[in-house]
């Protein structure tokens, strides 16, 4: 954190807060940033919490509205393909709100409503008020409607196979509490591990850093941890853990090698199965291999996953002997049949007969984020501004965005439903960054230069800026008041304004209107409130609610001046599914039978052959298993970035310290290495038939050979913008990924799914991500 020794008596100090934590920023006497500091009580603060301060005033800031040459000339002529390439002109407020306004009537009235896509992905940043996908729901709802997304990246698969069997799709609080964890479990089982650095985040952002506290606290009182994962890294820091190295996306053949041997050895709980679950009978047949002739054991499991047979039948019999917690990360199904290994999860964890102990059974996600599995009740009111409603009922699965730009009008089969995909002429697109979300960037760009239309608000010239038609400067949360309020933390903060507003840059909230008072809809976006009038309103309803539950927020003055509220934790939290276990016909879940579903009639009468009626080990499309390996060796995997949320700031010294010459980092066994020749800080080529990007090497000894790692979140830089199949030249590693869905029941993200080759690079490209575009005036204080 930039501890600055400029503080004088001039010097302001301002509250505010982010995905990353709370902290300060120090303004001198002409308002201009001169340091920053995380919040004194969060004992773990997060190094990204010094990166907005360090650019919120740099070159690329977008000085002004632009708008891209031809589409200036002739905003209704298509010219899609020139997106990214030609150059950008400065225009005014007024003439970019116009345009987009005539924009958006001459969609609509041409094309419907249904023409207009504003599912717009993306974490933007903290405060419930100026949230801007959420503000562009809101605004596009007024306009007649839009075509929304389904579902997110980071659990989707979760997010549809949970109601099936568990009657949940609160994905965030299918977990233990912490407390629970410390006090009763004994052996917590990672399928994907823990990885310390996720938890600096939490969408929407929290007061303190929590989780760190109470990994030590697992470590103390003696809770033993096994990271099942290609790497070790992932084991969380604070605990010692054992590490069972496996294949990548293989985890549901070694979870059947685990249940395989509970069923042999006779270890699983069959009152439990009976009471509690149905359907376990048709499944234990495919375990035992008794149609199929194949059982699942744990030489099988072996051959699959890597992991050695005996080391699968020692790790069973050790679940059954002790209260322990099965836990799958988020990533382990962002990819092909994600659901199968948040299925097994659950299998695994009923056959051990522990669900709704304390303790005992299943998590999903735990490190993930910062608030999952603290003790925080989950009736906290959220100050709130309504979505309102959508009169389109038009949906796509975010992981499908480019199928639906390139093939509008066809069908998508979903969660046992056929979509007709829309036919999109204009995206707006805020707070999120598509050249880093989406998968297969090469088809994705084909997709992207199809709409008439694409609208984008950002403060800085990311990729989404420099491939849209129309850039609005967007501020940062720096230059707004918000209210921070998650359903995660025990905690109201508030984010006062730290600065002006940089250069022209407007606040979305204040666009957005605009934009609807040029539409006629007068004041139904604002509903006559300002910034200030909001957050009050959306204090006083939310506070009102908590004093109905017991609770005493103060009221709002007094909120505003002390800056924080917190809410008390949960003292005793139940175990998950408690009530469901202490009386499952008084507590039924949400599933078809009231009960745990292990063979779910409703999914197997989709008759999908991706996601069948019971978790199964179905082969992913590539693996390292795979004939393709014979061209493509490695299993390229590409997490969520320590430096950095996904792609935000990656401008800023925080992230572009971790980067070795102007490079995202791609981490490679040793041997994978010294067979290519390759060495530490070389330029390598990562390749596939989707694309190539370069990055640089760094050499270790953490990862299971023929597995390669790199961050996401490197600003997407082609060799020639605008051309499908350009070299990639700053290591974003979503121009290999590939983007089919998971299965057709969820068509969620396979981002950990894909094969690539790695060699040396001599050419001479220059990383260019952090230029601004042709056209465009570097922004100057
Ligand atoms: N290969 C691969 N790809 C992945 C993943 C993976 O594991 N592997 N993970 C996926 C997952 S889980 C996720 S959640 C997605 C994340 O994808 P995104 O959420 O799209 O990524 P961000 O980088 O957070 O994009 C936020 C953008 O909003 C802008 N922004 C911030 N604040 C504001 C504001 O106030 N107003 C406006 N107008 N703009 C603002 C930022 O500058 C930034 O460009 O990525 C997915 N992509
Ligand atoms: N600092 C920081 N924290 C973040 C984010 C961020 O951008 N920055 N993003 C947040 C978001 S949006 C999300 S969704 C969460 C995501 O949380 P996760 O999905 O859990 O996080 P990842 O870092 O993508 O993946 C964790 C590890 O899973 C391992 N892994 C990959 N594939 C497999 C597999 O097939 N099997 C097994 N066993 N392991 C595998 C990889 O080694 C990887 O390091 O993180 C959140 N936390
Ligand atoms: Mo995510």
């Amino acid at each position: 954190m930039d501890r600055t020794n400029k503080r004088t008596k001039h010097t302001k100090r301002t509250q505010t807060a982010s995905h990353w934590g709370m902290y300060h920023v120090d303004t001198d006497s002409k308002g201009r940033i001169v340091g920053s500091a995380p919040h004194p009580f969060d004992r773990h603060p997060s190094p990204i919490a010094a990166a907005l301060p360090q650019v919120a005033t740099d070159r690329l800031r977008i000085d002004q509205p632009y708008v891209r040459e031809s589409f200036l000339r002739n905003p209704s002529k298509p010219s899609g393909s020139q997106r990214g390439r030609e150059a950008m002109v400065p225009v005014s407020w007024e003439q970019a709100l116009d345009l987009i306004a005539q924009t958006i009537d001459r969609t609509r009235s041409q094309h419907g409503n249904e023409a207009i896509y504003g599912g717009s992905y993306g974490w933007a940043s903290a405060g419930r008020l100026h949230h801007s996908p959420s503000l562009l729901k809101r605004f596009l709802g007024l306009c007649g409607g839009y075509v929304d997304k389904l579902g997110n990246h980071s659990y989707g698969a979760a997010l549809h196979i949970m109601p099936y069997v568990t009657g949940r799709a609160d994905i965030g609080n299918l977990m233990p509490s912490w407390p629970t964890i410390v006090e009763s479990t004994r052996l917590v089982v990672m399928f994907g591990g823990a990885h310390s650095k996720n938890t600096q985040i939490d969408s929407g952002g929290m007061a303190e850093h929590e989780s760190l506290d109470w990994l030590e606290r697992a470590r103390a009182a003696g809770v033993e941890f096994v990271c099942v994962s290609p790497s070790r890294a992932d084991a969380p820091a604070a605990v010692q853990s054992a590490w069972l190295p496996l294949r990548p996306n293989t985890d549901t053949a070694l979870m059947l090698g685990l249940a395989h041997t509970l069923a042999l050895e006779d270890l699983c709980d069959r009152e439990f199965l009976e009471r509690y679950c149905v359907g376990y009978p048709v499944f234990e047949r495919y375990l035992l291999g008794l149609d199929d002739g194949v059982p699942k054991d744990a030489a099988w499991a072996a051959a699959i996953s890597g992991v050695d047979a005996q080391a699968i039948r020692n790790l069973a019999r050790r679940m059954a002997q002790t209260r322990t917690l099965v836990l799958a990360s988020w990533s382990v199904q962002r990819a092909d049949h994600g659901e199968q290994p948040i299925w097994m999860t659950v299998v695994l964890a009923a056959m051990l007969g522990q669900i709704g102990l304390p303790g005992g059974g299943f998590g999903i996600g735990l490190g993930a984020t910062n608030g999952i599995g603290l003790p925080t009740p989950n009736e906290i009111p959220r100050p709130t501004i309504a979505l309102g409603p959508n009169p389109v009922r038009s949906r796509v699965p975010v992981g499908r965005v480019t199928d639906m730009l390139l093939h509008p009008h066809s069908p998508l089969e979903y969660n046992g439903r056929v979509l007709d995909l829309p036919d999109i002429r204009l995206v707006y697109s805020v707070g999120g960054n598509p050249f880093h979300h989406n998968t297969n960037l090469n088809r994705f760009l084909q997709g992207w230069q199809r709409p008439e239309a694409v609208i984008v608000h950002e403060p800085w010239w990311t990729p989404p800026a420099k491939f849209a038609d129309i850039v609005l400067p967007a501020t940062t949360a720096l230059e707004r008041n918000d209210i921070l309020a998650t359903d995660r933390s025990r905690h109201y903060v508030a984010m006062h304004q730290a600065i002006a507003p940089v250069g022209a840059s407007r606040n979305d909230f204040d666009v957005f209107a605009d934009l609807a008072e040029r539409l006629g809809l007068g004041t139904a976006f604002t509903e006559g409130r300002d910034e200030m009038g909001w957050l009050r309103h959306m204090y006083d309803e939310a506070r009102a609610a908590a004093l109905a539950r017991g609770y005493a927020p103060p009221p709002f003055d007094q909120f505003w001046q002390e800056g924080l509220f917190e809410f008390p934790a949960l003292d005793a939290p139940g175990a998950l599914l408690g009530a469901f276990r202490s009386d499952p016909d008084a507590n039924p879940l949400k599933t078809a039978s009231g009960k745990i579903e292990i063979f779910s009639e409703k999914i197997a009468g989709y008759g999908y052959d991706d996601c069948p009626g019971h978790p199964m080990w179905l082969e992913p499309a590539e693996w390292l298993g795979s004939r393709l390996t014979a061209e493509y060796p490695l299993h390229l995997l590409s997490n969520q970035p320590a430096v950095r949320l996904h792609s935000q700031l990656d401008h800023s010294k925080v992230s572009r310290a971790s980067k070795v010459n102007g490079r995202e980092v791609l981490r490679m066994h040793g041997a994978d290495a010294r067979t290519r020749q390759l060495r530490d800080g070389d330029t390598v080529r990562v390749f596939n038939q989707r694309g190539a990007f370069l990055a640089a090497l760094q050499t270790v000894d953490d990862l299971l050979p023929g597995v390669c790692q790199i961050a996401t979140g490197a600003w997407y830089d082609p060799e020639q913008p605008g051309v499908a199949g350009a070299l990639e030249k700053h290591g974003n590693p979503n121009v290999v990924t590939d983007d089919k869905g998971t299965s057709r029941l969820s068509q969620s993200s396979v981002a950990q799914t894909a094969l690539v080759q790695i060699e040396k690079y001599s050419g001479d490209a220059v990383v260019t991500a952090f230029d601004c575009p042709p056209g465009a005036t570097p922004f100057a204080e």
